[in-house]
Formats: structure tokens, sequence, C-alpha cells
């Protein structure tokens, strides 16, 4: 039996290696590289960057313990057939679809929508395309986790307050337990960090737990 438990917040969090998962969210260089969406919408990256070593702490971890890990990557179709018309009409100055530092902007196939080199997938780890935030809207997301038997969710990458959260809630009501490392998670915005991580734990884990990159490594090396 290799049921184990993560310290977390706002209590310990049992989970067994065999039925958790590690999801990486839009770890993508538009929003976290110098030079791609994020920044060209005015945002201080390196508030994001700070997540990248620790995510890929965590993510070594998960390989050597043999946890199935899924990475996501929001953005659409060239022809944007996929792009709700509200969402392309957001943004303020840099639009879906329009030419970025890094190609067309979260557009699928461009080099802004790719992952980064430091946390890149490697053979097996499957990649979802969400046209969304949540990583279940519109994915296959649902279906690999319960084929696997999934039960937790270690869920780290970016925005905090934006595609974190929307798939922690979303994974929440489907019945998975969601793990938030607050290290392994960024946002531009420092008071949304801290308010997104307030409101996972209240209320005695209303939408998951939050821990920290040292704890999983630690419990998942048990
Ligand atoms: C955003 C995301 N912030 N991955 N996307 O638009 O959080």
């Amino acid at each position: 039996m290799s049921q184990s438990a993560f310290i977390a917040e706002p209590f310990a969090l049992p989970f067994d290696k065999k039925t958790t998962a590690l999801v990486m969210i839009d770890m993508q260089r538009d929003f976290v590289e110098p030079a791609g969406f994020g920044e060209a919408l005015g945002n201080d990256v390196s508030l994001v960057r700070v997540a990248i070593q620790p995510c890929k702490q965590v993510l070594e971890a998960a390989r050597k313990a043999g946890l199935l890990v899924v990475h996501t990557r929001e953005g659409h179709r060239p022809d944007l057939t996929d792009c709700p018309p509200a969402k392309l009409t957001r943004g303020g100055k840099t639009f879906i679809g329009s030419k970025g530092p890094m190609g067309r902007i979260l557009v699928r196939g461009e080099a802004g929508h790719d992952l980064i080199p430091e946390l890149y997938p490697i053979a097996g780890e499957p990649v979802i395309d969400k046209p969304g935030k949540g990583a279940f809207y519109q994915t296959d997301l649902h279906l690999i986790l319960q084929n696997r038997g999934i039960k937790t969710l270690i869920v780290c990458g970016v925005t905090t307050e934006v595609c974190v959260t929307t798939t922690v809630r979303e994974a929440n009501d489907r019945g998975f337990e969601c793990l938030v490392p607050a290290d392994c998670v960024g946002s531009y915005f420092p008071e949304f960090q801290k308010a997104s991580l307030e409101m996972i734990k209240a209320q005695g884990a209303i939408f998951g737990w939050v821990s920290n990159a040292s704890n999983v490594i630690a419990a998942l090396a048990a």
C-alpha cells in the first residue's frame, strides 16, 4: 500500500501515488517569457517566472515517483473557429490571433503557444490543448484521468487566478482532490495570488489544499 499524505493547509491530504497526477497548467512561452503575450499586455513576467524552478523540481519528483504527468496549453485553431467571439474582443492592448512578438497570440503551432523548455513534456506525458481557461472545458482531460483511476491532482502553473483556479474548481466539482503548491503557481498580480490561494483552502478546503514544492517533493519521495 503506497498511501501517504501531503503536508498542506487547511489539513493534511492523504494520497496514493498510483491515483495521483501532476497537472502543469499553461507554462507557455507567451505567458512566462519576456517578450510574450503576458508582457505585451503590460505585465511583469518576473512575477510568474519565480514559479519555474519549484515547478521543475516538482515535475522531476513526479516523474521519479511514476505519477501521471499532464501538461496543458491555452490556445486556438489558426482560423480561430474555436474561439468564442467574446473572447476575441478581450485584452485591451493585444488580441488573440493578432501578431505578437512570438507569433500569433494564443494560436496553436506558434512559438509563443509552445511550452517553456524548462518544463517540456517527455514521451508518455499527455498535452491537453484547451480553448478555455479551465482544463476540463472541451478537452479529454477528464477521460484521461478517469482511465488512469486518478483521484488526486497536484496543480501547478499559470496564472493562479485564471487558468489554475478555474481548473481547480472544475476538478473539485468532478470529485478530484486538488493540491496547489503555492510556490509552483504564478500571477502577474501579487494580491490575486494571495487571494486565490486563500480561497482554495478556505472553509475547510472548499476547493482544495495549499502546500509548497518542498512538502510535495518530500511526500512523493517517501
Ligand atoms: C490567462 C492563463 N491568464 N493560462 N491564461 O489568460 O491563466
